[in-house]
């Protein structure tokens, strides 16, 4: 059967093809090599193409169709950078600092197990907060994970930061396991959609593992212009991704 060329699956990255922070499997890689044959297959990531690169693989733009780091404020059709958009334009300098400095000293009275360097990531598209800080190792990672279960670090954390920088049309999402994301409202992985819309695809399929409100997949997966498929690990995405591929080839036949 030709590759349907009006669909696209579309994968959220952490805990959906890989599992959190970790490489993604020789198993899951070269099932997307296999799929690719069949439907366009896309990414839609929070972090940066630099960490989509290091748990996927360093030639990740050719292994996917199209490419969403910062949740699709960069764009890449294939190698090609096709655009990209700052969230330092989008909110100014003076902005930008009062938010920082906010975290920082909001974070600076919250007691936890262990902290560690890099609390505040600016990333192109969105500032990532993180209680414990972004140096953490995988063991201190997991016991802030736990930890923030119970005390609920973040959930205070992003009620506050929603009642003194809502006004500027920001918005918090609680997506992997360390962090918040902080970004313009509208700025969540919703964002791709617009750019697969101007490639003329018609029928998307979203893979997520975040699917809950307040997680960083919710909005999409949601979202009326998508069918939204629910997993809880990459080995999940595996199964599900068959059944669905095994159903529209089906559909399609049936069609010819
Ligand atoms: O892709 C999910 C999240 O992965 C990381 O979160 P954490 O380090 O907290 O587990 C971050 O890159 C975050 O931006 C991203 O949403």
């Amino acid at each position: 059967m030709p590759k349907m060329t009006d669909t696209v699956f579309l994968f959220d990255v952490d805990g959906t093809l890989t599992p959190s922070r970790k490489k993604i499997t020789p198993e899951m890689f070269n099932f997307l090599r296999e799929l690719r044959k069949d439907v366009y297959i896309a990414f839609v990531g929070g972090s940066n193409l630099e960490k989509q690169q290091e748990q996927v693989c360093p030639e990740i733009l050719s292994l996917f169709d199209y490419s969403f780091p910062e949740n699709g404020l960069s764009f890449y059709r294939g190698t090609e950078l096709v655009s990209k958009q700052g969230i330092n334009d989008f909110l100014g300098e003076e902005i930008l600092q009062n938010f920082v400095n906010f975290c920082l000293h909001y974070m600076s009275n919250i007691k936890l197990p262990v902290k560690r360097g890099l609390f505040v990531e600016m990333r192109d598209s969105m500032v990532n907060i993180s209680p414990v800080g972004r140096n953490c190792n995988d063991e201190e990672r997991q016991q802030f994970f736990e930890y923030d279960k119970e005390h609920k670090i973040r959930e205070n954390m992003v009620q506050v930061l929603k009642k003194e920088f809502g006004k500027y049309n920001m918005h918090f999402s609680i997506g992997g396991q360390i962090s918040i994301d902080c970004f313009p409202t509208g700025w969540d992985k919703r964002y791709c959609l617009q750019h697969l819309e101007s490639e003329g695809i018609k029928n998307v399929y979203f893979f997520g593992d975040m699917v809950h409100e307040g997680g960083n997949d919710y909005e999409i997966f949601e979202d009326d212009r998508v069918v939204g498929v629910a997993v809880c690990a990459p080995q999940d995405t595996l199964v599900k991704c068959k059944e669905i591929l095994a159903e529209i080839k089906l559909e399609h036949s049936i069609k010819e």
